[in-house]
């Protein structure tokens, strides 16, 4: 077979094949197979790959360290958090297809002004922000939705507080040793790869798995002791097994390594912080959508995480993601835990 004939079914279609063909190749498979989705899609690349121009250029510019202001969240916001912010939500105004935008960074939900626009979106513009300072890898994280109220009207708090299992796209861009933008549509996770010469992501990892099982996990361990009995038991049998701990503190690139290689990403509650650290609406969901749809899994302890109704835009949730045989065994202990305690 001709390796260059791509012509037979999108799935043939070769690494090096541009994000932009192959968003035109696959728009089909797309929710209501609508260009405007595409578009969507093109639009955060567009900003991605500002957004990638300015962070590789920290270190030399005065554009590393605090903000001096803190999101609702009270974290300290960085000024490529904010940077990144600004791009982002410009890039999805501009494009026109999205009424309203969920950030980390911002309070309350954006209303571009696009009243025609179907679909919404949640995203964590820049996660890991703590790592710029030092140079290692950190993460933009995005879902799209289909908005529930009428064309034409402005974008409701409905039409964003979707439950994970009714987006429509979900990725991630990892500005890493190379940056890389991942997304799935419902069909499969393909992975691109930044070419900055070329100033294009290329297809580079089609159609990724998560092998079933893994040896690595990822968790801040500093925190062991108020994690909950289920948890704790969960590491000393990563311990007895010989499992690699290996966890950078961006979600990101733990969770990026994770799903090539294998392994568990978890951001437990602790005894004062029982939701944990990360949001439901722009971390959490887009990574299980992704997991998902690699064959992993995705669990808060106690249900799937693309189930839970979410009550409010920054909501956090404990966060248990990664190879399926390792989310399934540490979900055994958190149930024995609550037989134990008697939840
Ligand atoms: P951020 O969105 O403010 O960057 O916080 C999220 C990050 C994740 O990327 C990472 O997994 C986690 O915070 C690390 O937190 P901790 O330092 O508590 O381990
Ligand atoms: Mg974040």
């Amino acid at each position: 077979m001709n390796p260059l004939d791509t012509s037979k079914s999108p799935f043939t279609m070769t690494i090096g094949t541009t994000l932009d063909r192959f968003i035109h190749r696959h728009e089909q498979e797309f929710a209501y197979a609508t260009g405007e989705l595409s578009q969507l899609l093109r639009d955060i690349a567009l900003a991605a790959k500002i957004v990638n121009r300015e962070i590789s250029r920290a270190g030399l510019l005065d554009i590393a360290g605090s903000n001096g202001t803190q999101n609702i969240q009270g974290e300290e916001q960085q000024k490529l958090d904010v940077m990144a912010d600004i791009r982002f939500t410009r890039a999805l105004k501009n494009g026109g297809e999205v009424c309203g935008v969920i950030s980390e960074e911002q309070d309350d939900i954006i209303d571009t002004g696009n009243y025609q626009g179907k679909y919404v979106v949640a995203m964590d513009p820049l996660d890991g922000s703590s790592n710029i300072d030092v140079n290692i890898s950190i993460g933009t994280v995005f879902s799209v939705y289909r908005r529930v109220s009428e064309v034409g009207t402005p974008v409701t708090l409905e039409d964003v507080l979707q439950p994970g299992h009714r987006q429509v796209i979900a990725g991630y861009i990892l500005y890493g040793t190379s940056t890389m933008l991942v997304y799935t549509s419902g069909n499969g996770v393909n992975g691109f790869t930044y070419e900055p010469s070329l100033g294009e992501f290329i297809l580079s990892h089609p159609r990724m798995q998560i092998p079933t099982k893994g040896s690595v996990y990822s968790c801040n361990e500093g925190q062991v002791n108020a994690y909950s009995p289920g948890i704790r038991e969960y590491l000393n049998y990563c311990k007895e097994k010989n499992y690699k701990a290996r966890y950078i503190g961006s979600m990101v690139a733990d969770f990026h390594r994770n799903l090539l290689k294998g392994g568990i990403f978890m951001y437990p509650g602790t005894t004062d912080v029982p939701n944990g650290k990360l949001r439901l609406m722009y971390e959490c969901n887009p990574l299980s959508f992704i997991v998902e749809q690699a064959g992993g899994k995705s669990t808060n302890g106690l249900k799937r995480v693309m189930d839970i109704q979410p009550e409010k835009l920054h909501q956090k949730i404990p966060f248990i993601i990664g190879s399926a045989e390792m989310v399934d065994k540490v979900s055994e202990f958190l149930a024995e835990e609550t037989v134990k305690i008697g939840k």
